[in-house]
């Protein structure tokens, strides 16, 4: 029986809604959202989950030093490097259920479909799990596909730490995921398509169904320690003090302003704030917080950057001691030409409207789009809203992006089988 042509293939909406909803369920949180945070027992509980269902399609499935998951599909030629989909499993603390999970499920959903039509495609294709995509237990974020990208040192990610000191290569041992394969290497792709919520307004302010993503802005993280000095809340004088949270406080506040200045693309936030010693009658005498700063032209961060040093020189004069440590340096990501042509002509193909876009967040194809070609698709998410436990796409836009993503894959595999004859 031929296979069916490749428009005919249709994902399956309810399939690829129950994945999304039952694997919710692991780490889910009584307000719906998820708490999954990477290399935990739950990461270790949806990740058995997902290999468990590679398998089950037949797909051959390896995991490398990272902690990374590769299910492969074979194809008519099997030393053409594969296309891969896929994105992340890891949430966080209060997530939601779209984050991640939807690049990963629909690649999943998308290779099921080829699986379940007896489909061949040209390349193999490939379904990838990257680990600690948000960076909010071990910093910086994408750290695996940061190592697969080239960006990291593998030793350097493997020991990060988190906050309470455990090793990223210890809590990968834990959970039974540090894989024999080297991370990056000897693994060549064609091309990396991730599907994504766009996690902003701008899909469905303007009622588009699909995002062409055509690049990352620049994105830089940085840790903030500011020293006083601890004292008598009830004994030192006013004048006396050295009040590390109230300098903080000001350089809280001027990071916002910053950002406003550069409006309307800037953003800069303060997530993560530390209080020492922490008690309600003592001067706080250290406070660490850690900075994010964000905008699609670099220059701009730049600027941001400056006025944020100067600014902590203003506390230092006043007696305080800062230290401004950098973190993550990201530089805008420009995608794969081809790949978003492909992304934009598979929305046109499935009936959808779409517009190019910018992804405000960091995300794995970041990185891997630095040793393939990459593209983004992103679906709009209700309200922008993201990082948050009511955050919600509908099945139909779920499932509309992974039937973009599937036809977009396809329309790479023939393309690429066209070039080889
Ligand atoms: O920080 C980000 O943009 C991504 O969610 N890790
Ligand atoms: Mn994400
Ligand atoms: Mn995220």
């Amino acid at each position: 029986v031929p296979a069916p042509a490749a428009s005919n293939l249709q994902i399956d909406p309810e399939r690829l809604w129950g994945d999304l909803m039952e694997t919710a369920k692991i780490g889910g949180t009584p307000n719906g959202g998820i708490c999954r945070l990477t290399l935990t027992d739950l990461d270790r509980q949806v990740r058995d989950w997902f290999c468990r269902e590679a398998k089950a399609l037949g797909c051959a499935v390896t995991i490398d030093d990272m902690g990374a998951i590769y299910a492969r599909r074979e194809g008519q030629r099997r030393d053409v490097p594969p296309i891969a989909m896929g994105s992340h499993l890891d949430t966080q603390p209060s997530g939601g259920k779209f984050d991640g999970a939807l690049g990963v499920l629909a690649a999943l959903e998308a290779l099921r479909t080829l699986h379940r039509a007896g489909y061949e495609t040209f390349a193999p294709i490939e379904v990838i799990n990257w680990t600690n995509e948000e960076g909010a237990r071990f910093a910086p974020a994408m750290l695996a596909s940061g190592v697969f990208g080239g960006v990291f040192e593998r030793d350097w990610a493997a020991a990060r730490q988190d906050r309470a000191g455990v090793v990223f290569g210890d809590a990968l041992e834990e959970i039974g995921y540090r894989g024999p394969a080297k991370c990056g290497d000897r693994h060549p792709l064609s091309a990396f398509f991730e599907l994504h919520i766009e996690q902003g307004p701008y899909l469905e302010a303007e009622g588009r169904d699909i995002g062409a993503v055509t690049g990352i802005q620049a994105i830089r993280w940085y840790e903030v320690t500011v020293v006083g000095n601890e004292t008598h809340a009830g004994t030192t004088p006013m004048p006396r003090r050295k009040d590390a949270l109230v300098a903080a406080s000001r350089i809280v506040a001027r990071i916002d302003a910053l950002a406003r200045e550069y409006a309307p693309l800037a953003v800069g936030t303060v997530g993560w704030l530390e209080v020492r010693p922490n008690s309600p009658n003592v001067v706080p005498g250290q406070v660490t917080f850690t900075v994010d700063l964000r905008h699609p032209d670099e220059t701009v961060v730049e600027a941001m950057e400056t006025e944020l040093r100067r600014a902590l020189y203003g506390i230092a004069d006043e007696g305080l001691r800062v230290e401004m440590k950098p973190i993550w340096h990201q530089p805008p990501v420009v995608f794969d030409k081809t790949c978003v042509a492909a992304v934009r002509a598979a929305a046109r193909a499935c009936g959808l409207t779409s517009r190019d876009i910018i992804s405000g967040a960091g995300h794995d194809a970041a990185y891997v789009s630095r040793v393939t070609s990459t593209a983004m698709i992103f679906v709009p998410c209700r309200d922008g809203l993201s990082h948050n436990e009511a955050e919600f796409t509908s099945k139909e836009q779920c499932a509309a992006g992974a039937q973009v993503l599937l036809q977009a894959v396809l329309a790479f595999d023939r393309e690429l089988a066209a070039r080889q004859r």
